[in-house]
């Protein structure tokens, strides 16, 4: 064991999800040393312990995870558990921290940014229950990198990754282990297999991509070695360290390929896709998008079709920018509503607390309280359950749904990597507009409040502030403006638009011409164009 001098670092405060970097930045020497002692150094009584480590096989993911191994030793935890190969999708590392009871664990993962050389890396702490760490730790590993004059590594050689085993490093044990097994088994446990095995067997065609991600391994043991899905039916399934050069990013850009399959005369009827760490999903059904706040919604308002739901659900919770189609679902169940910040950190509490059973972002994100992350492949499983058990499309699922609830027409329209000075003075001046917005019109829309949201978390009664500008009209349309705190260069600025339609006659118009007036609108009040130069979002989803 060496202690190894240092100096700080003055950037290495964690975003929505852990700490995000251009490779350059993290292969500064000490510099990822330096960001996981701070994690160590924050927490309390974990001598003896176990840690969980893995990644989603991006370039750097050895290395670091090599590195953090070797400070594992250093500092005392008593195990650790690695992935064969470093490889450990999100929601698996999740599902792993809970089976094996460990302390908590070391995600690398820059989700669906791009991998490689000069592209982004990730490290992200979770804690005992499988989840992020909360905002409270998140700072005060900060806090401490911002200190930080040593740190600890053993100079024991490298683990063989490939090998499953047992193995020493120094006085501490490492486990290589399966990083699919325990995973798929959970997913038995949820869904109803043979439904969905005879459904598939029957011709229900599905297409998967796992975009040269972290999946791959994971939706092929699942989809076709469990389910009997062709071989074939997964698609980009071997982990590449830079994604084959793409976005791992599943949405109508990256995942262009699936969704145009599935529209196709013949293809499959149901597609789906996940990101670079597998905590996202894009579901497609034949001649629909659904996009992710109204999966949400239709999960929510169906989950008791699947063995692990069938008792009902406890509460749904989205964060705020997701469309309110989960809200009317809550409501209609006589179950609770909660609307909570950007990133899955916030719901881990209402999960914990059983007052949340599923969770959803518009950022093609969802999950239950089986582990304490969004989970893309358990998405896909249970829209594979539901279908089986509806023996209807995904077409006329969400059709049906809109007919009962209304239609939350939604979009997001990103504006990635514009000055950061731009991007904080446009959401400055949106701050200053607040008080004096409602009453205000703009064509038909007439605003009824507008706020910067603040959550008070129900359980711990922490609160969080700024955590995005909401501008709320009488109709219940809604824009919303918040910056991204997943980006390495620049500021991406998100605005989210919905527009809420009860009249079953108006649920079949395209999605960008309904929401015309809020996008007007949103330009309007905060001069998109004049303060960032960009005539146009870069990403429409
Ligand atoms: C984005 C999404 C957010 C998501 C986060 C992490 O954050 O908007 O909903 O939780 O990414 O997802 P931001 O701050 O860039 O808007 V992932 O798949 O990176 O773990
Ligand atoms: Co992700």
């Amino acid at each position: 064991m060496t202690t190894i001098a240092t100096t700080p670092f003055d950037d290495q405060k964690p975003g929505t999800s852990g700490l995000r970097k251009k490779v350059p930045v993290f292969s500064q020497p000490h510099y990822a040393e330096n960001f996981i002692q701070s994690v160590f150094d924050s927490l309390d009584d974990y001598a003896g312990k176990t840690l969980v480590i893995g990644g989603d096989g991006r370039y750097l993911n050895r290395t670091v995870i090599q590195t953090a191994i070797k400070m594992a030793a250093a500092n005392g935890f008593g195990k650790v558990m690695v992935g064969k190969g470093g490889i450990l999708s999100t929601p698996a590392a999740s599902n792993m921290i809970r089976k094996y009871q460990a302390f908590g664990g070391i995600i690398l993962s820059a989700s669906h940014n791009p991998g490689g050389p000069n592209e982004d890396f990730g490290i992200k702490y979770n804690t005992g229950n499988g989840g992020p760490a909360p905002e409270k730790i998140t700072d005060a590993i900060f806090e401490r990198s911002k200190l930080i004059d040593r740190y600890r590594i053993s100079e024991a050689p490298d683990v063989p990754l490939d090998e499953i085993g047992i193995y020493t490093v120094d006085d501490m044990e490492v486990e290589v282990f399966d990083p699919v097994a325990d995973y798929a088994e959970l997913m038995e446990e949820l869904f109803d297999f043979d439904t969905i095995r005879t459904f598939l067997a029957n011709g229900f065609e599905i297409a998967f991509d796992a975009m040269s991600a972290v999946t791959g391994p994971y939706a092929k043991e699942i989809l076709e070695n469990r389910l009997g899905a062709p071989e074939g039916t997964v698609r980009n399934f071997t982990p590449l360290e830079d994604f084959g050069g793409h976005h791992p990013d599943p949405n109508l850009v990256h995942a262009k390929e699936l969704y145009d399959e599935v529209m196709s005369e013949g293809g499959p009827a149901f597609g789906a896709a996940s990101d670079g760490d597998g905590d996202r999903n894009m579901v497609v059904g034949k001649g629909i998008f659904i996009t992710p706040s109204d999966s949400l919604a239709v999960l929510a308002a169906n989950a008791h079709l699947a063995p692990a739901y069938k008792g009902g659900l406890a509460g749904i919770a989205r964060s705020m920018p997701t469309s309110q189609a989960a809200d009317r679902v809550a409501e209609k169940l006589g179950i609770g509503a909660y609307e909570t910040p950007t990133g899955w950190k916030f719901f881990g509490n209402l999960l914990d607390a059983g007052k949340a059973t599923l969770c959803g972002e518009e950022s093609f994100g969802t999950g239950s309280n089986h582990v304490r992350e969004k989970d893309g492949l358990w998405a896909v499983l249970l829209w594979l359950n539901i279908l089986a058990m509806r023996g209807e499309s995904a077409y006329d699922i969400v059709k049906s749904h809109w007919a009962e609830y209304g239609r939350n027409y939604y979009s997001r329209h990103d504006y990635e990597g514009i000055d950061t000075d731009a991007a904080n003075g446009l959401m400055d001046a949106l701050r200053d507009k607040l008080e004096t917005l409602p009453g205000t019109t703009f064509g038909e829309l007439t605003v009824a409040e507008a706020d910067d949201f603040a959550y008070h978390d129900p359980v711990d009664g922490s609160v969080s502030k700024k955590q995005g500008v909401r501008i709320m009209f009488e109709s219940g349309s809604r824009v919303v403006f918040r910056l991204s705190g997943t980006g390495t260069s620049g500021a991406t600025l998100r605005v989210y638009l919905e527009h809420y339609e009860p009249d079953p006659a108006k649920h079949d118009q395209d999605t960008q011409e309904t929401l015309a007036e809020l996008i007007a609108y949103a330009e309007h009040i905060a001069g998109i164009v004049a303060r960032t130069g960009r005539t146009e979002p870069t990403v429409i989803t």
